[in-house]
């Protein structure tokens, strides 16, 4: 038995995953810790999933509706959506085989804001949660438990779940102990402002307290976290990366940043991993992050002294990575802070720091528009995740893509989005391998040529033909000029003849 196991009432409950599993019924809401491939539950999902394909064969209906921090992976996501046992999900996913489900319709997908997802839980959005499965490092003597490699939800879903089941993960370091800052906010109406001014606070405890009666198994498990590797870094990503750099040099020309002030926000992807690289030779010091997953290049970055802490809800790391992590937790835990993702994602907190938000992107439309979410308007890639906490509430927003997606047969740059997630209200600069749109202070028209240059070569002319039509014959309204009846053009040829350009 694991000694990270102190309390004695919670000993008593240690059982397997299959029989924790019997504890899971056919249509209730589960919660599950996990995000971006860290933290999740290792062992219930494939016994949840074992229970749904009996049920299945013997003829009876199991399926449950699932609620996590964010993504997590094949052994979590991935065996539950290939066992059909998952009926609807939240907030977001991005496993291959879930995708296909849920875009061939046999599975409910809301796509929710991750710093809204908790809160909407307990104030009982979707009605009464069930269970919440939780993976833990380690539960203390009063059956308090450590998180492991990620906070994501778990506050919220232990609040609010009637029956609690945990992992506790002896493959995670014991050295995670004291990076989690766990800090809950009250329940309407008694909110208060979050006292977090600056990335590095430390507001709260390094524990998770909760009702420990409603604890009905412990599982042990010893596995590792399933972290993809990153794509190594091309010449298009080291462009964006080189072109996001001279948009950062010129907010210092502008007097609006200095090189020890810069505090990021970066999605996750290949992409912003690329930036990070491109950061580790700037003029940039000092550099604080305040954002949700810690990547690779974060870890790179405190490595080399440039990045002095990173403020998230997760980590998000290649295998490599995580087995350093895992190796060296204690010295990491002086620069990084895991907290709830209802506090690193909170508009508040994100406001107040000013910090500088960049994300990837599906397409852009030529005013800014930004669709983060669904190919073709309606084929859902991922899910929206923080990208809308961080882009409505930062001080700057930037997004970062390659001009073209899929060899050219997709252009990032559109004449109208055909999904809108972050709209040209909210999106200030955008970024591809020809350089930066700065769009701040731009009215719409004035944002096309910046914007069309963006765009890959073959492109510019039928953008550049869009737009004269969207501004001649019958379209005479030129506040945010389109042509409706070629609108979706480049999409429509996609779809006819697997290229944009038709
Ligand atoms: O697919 O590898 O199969 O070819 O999308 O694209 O270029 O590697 O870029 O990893 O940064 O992902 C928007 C998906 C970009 C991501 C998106 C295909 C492309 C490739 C990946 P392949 P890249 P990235 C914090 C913030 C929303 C959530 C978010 C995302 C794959 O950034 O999910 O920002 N964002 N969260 O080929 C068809 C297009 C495409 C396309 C790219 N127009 N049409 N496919 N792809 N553009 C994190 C969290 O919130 C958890």
């Amino acid at each position: 038995m694991s000694d990270r196991i102190a309390s004695e009432k919670l000993r008593s409950k240690i059982m397997s995953a299959d029989e924790a599993a019997q504890f899971v019924n056919h249509g209730d809401k589960v919660g599950m810790s996990g995000f971006t491939g860290a933290g999740y539950p290792k062992a219930l999902p494939t016994a949840i999933a074992n229970r749904a394909k009996e049920a299945h064969s013997a003829g009876n209906d199991y399926a449950i509706d699932l609620f996590t921090g964010a993504s997590t992976a094949p052994d979590c996501d991935g065996v539950l959506a290939e066992a059909d046992a998952i009926r609807w999900r939240m907030p977001y996913a991005s496993d291959p085989i879930m995708r296909n489900k849920i875009n061939s319709g046999s599975m409910g997908y809301s796509d929710i804001h991750l710093s809204h997802s908790g809160q909407q839980v307990e104030e009982g959005f979707f009605g009464q949660l069930n269970v919440a499965v939780i993976e833990v490092t380690r539960i203390t003597e009063e059956g308090y438990i450590i998180p492991s490699s990620s906070v994501g939800n778990n506050v919220e879903w232990l609040n609010a779940a009637e029956k609690v089941i945990l992992e506790v993960n002896s493959w995670q370091s014991a050295d995670l102990e004291g990076m989690h800052d766990i800090w809950s906010v009250p329940a309407l109406p008694n909110r208060i402002a979050v006292p977090i001014n600056k990335p590095g606070d430390r507001i709260g405890k390094t524990y998770i307290e909760f009702d420990t009666d409603k604890v009905v198994a412990v599982v042990e498990t010893n596995t590792a976290d399933r972290n993809a590797p990153f794509k190594p870094v091309d010449d298009i990503s080291k462009k964006i990366a080189g072109n996001f750099l001279d948009f950062l040099e010129s907010e210092v020309a502008a007097g609006r940043l200095s090189y020890d002030g810069y505090i990021m926000q970066s999605g996750v992807g290949n992409v912003p991993n690329a930036v990070m690289a491109g950061l580790l030779e700037s003029k940039f010091e000092n550099i604080q992050a305040y954002t949700e997953v810690i990547q690779d290049g974060m870890v790179d970055l405190i490595d080399a002294g440039k990045m002095t802490v990173a403020s998230a809800t997760s980590f998000s790391l290649s295998p490599e990575y995580a087995e350093k992590m895992n190796n060296e937790a204690k010295r990491y835990r002086e620069s990084i802070i895991l907290r709830p993702q209802q506090i690193s994602n909170h508009p508040e907190v994100i406001r107040r720091v000013g910090l500088i938000a960049t994300n990837g992107l599906i397409e852009a439309d030529i005013y800014g528009n930004v669709n983060s979410t669904n190919v073709s308007g309606s084929r859902v890639m991922n899910g929206i995740g923080g990208s809308g906490d961080f882009t409505r509430n930062g001080y700057i927003s930037s997004f970062i893509t390659p001009s073209e997606a899929k060899g050219g047969a997709i252009s990032a740059i559109v004449p109208f989005a055909s999904h809108i997630d972050h709209t040209e209200h909210d999106v200030m600069v955008v970024i591809s391998e020809y350089g930066y749109a700065d769009l701040r202070g731009l009215a719409p028209r004035e944002r096309v040529a910046k914007m069309i240059a963006l765009a890959h070569p073959d492109y510019r002319p039928l953008l550049e033909e869009y737009y004269e039509r969207a501004t001649s014959g019958d379209n005479k309204y030129m506040q945010t000029p389109h042509d409706l009846a070629t609108a979706f053009d480049f999409h429509i040829n996609l779809a006819k003849t697997g290229s944009m350009k038709g």
